[in-house]
């Protein structure tokens, strides 16, 4: 009995372990992937459909690639996107390249405030959900090879433990 209570406090222990381990270690994405962080060649859509199919989840990362001096990276509220007014930002990066972790839930509102980029398309929003992120997004590439062992090894552990506590 006392070997049975042991094995569901481990059990237990191990499936919050591996829900930590997916919280701690998000997906970092390329935003745009090889076009990286400009004023989409592809038209003003490119951004939207570079998030279709991707679902964000507090603690991945954004990185946005560009040439320090030829764009920035200003987080701004909807209304400001929508607009594409940069006057009064949320914050504001200049020097690229820029990781950016989305560390709540919502979403997010991106834009580049040099002259004529937000208006030519160059701004991202995202929305961020809580996790734990179950299966892998189709349509996506994120890079979380470290997590996806942790939770590999986390799952086998997980399933000795059911294990015990049924042979016990
Ligand atoms: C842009 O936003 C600022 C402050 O948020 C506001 O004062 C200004 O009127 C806005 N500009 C335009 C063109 O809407
Ligand atoms: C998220 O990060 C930003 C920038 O570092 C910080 O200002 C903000 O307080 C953070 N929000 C939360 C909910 O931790
Ligand atoms: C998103 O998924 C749908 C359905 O699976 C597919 O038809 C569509 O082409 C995908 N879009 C992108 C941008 O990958
Ligand atoms: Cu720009």
């Amino acid at each position: 009995m006392a070997m049975k209570i042991m094995s569901m406090a481990a059990l237990v222990a191990v499936v919050l372990a591996s829900t930590v381990l997916q919280t701690t270690y998000g997906a970092s994405y390329t935003v745009g992937d090889t076009t990286g962080w400009t004023v989409p060649p592809g038209g003003d859509e490119f951004y939207d459909d570079w998030t279709k199919n991707k679902t964000f989840f507090v603690g991945d990362i954004l990185d946005f690639i560009f040439a320090t001096g030829a764009h920035n990276v200003e987080e701004v509220t909807e209304a400001a996107y929508d607009t594409c007014n940069g006057t009064n930002p949320i914050a504001t990066h200049s020097s690229g390249p820029v990781s950016i972790t989305l560390n709540r839930t919502g979403e997010f509102y991106f834009i580049c405030s040099v002259p004529g980029h937000c208006t030519g398309g160059q701004k991202l929003s995202v929305d961020v959900r809580n996790g734990p992120r179950t299966s892998p997004t189709p349509g996506s590439s994120p890079n979380r090879s470290s997590s996806a062992s942790s939770l590999v090894a986390a799952m086998s552990l997980a399933i000795m433990s059911a294990a015990l506590v049924l042979f016990c």
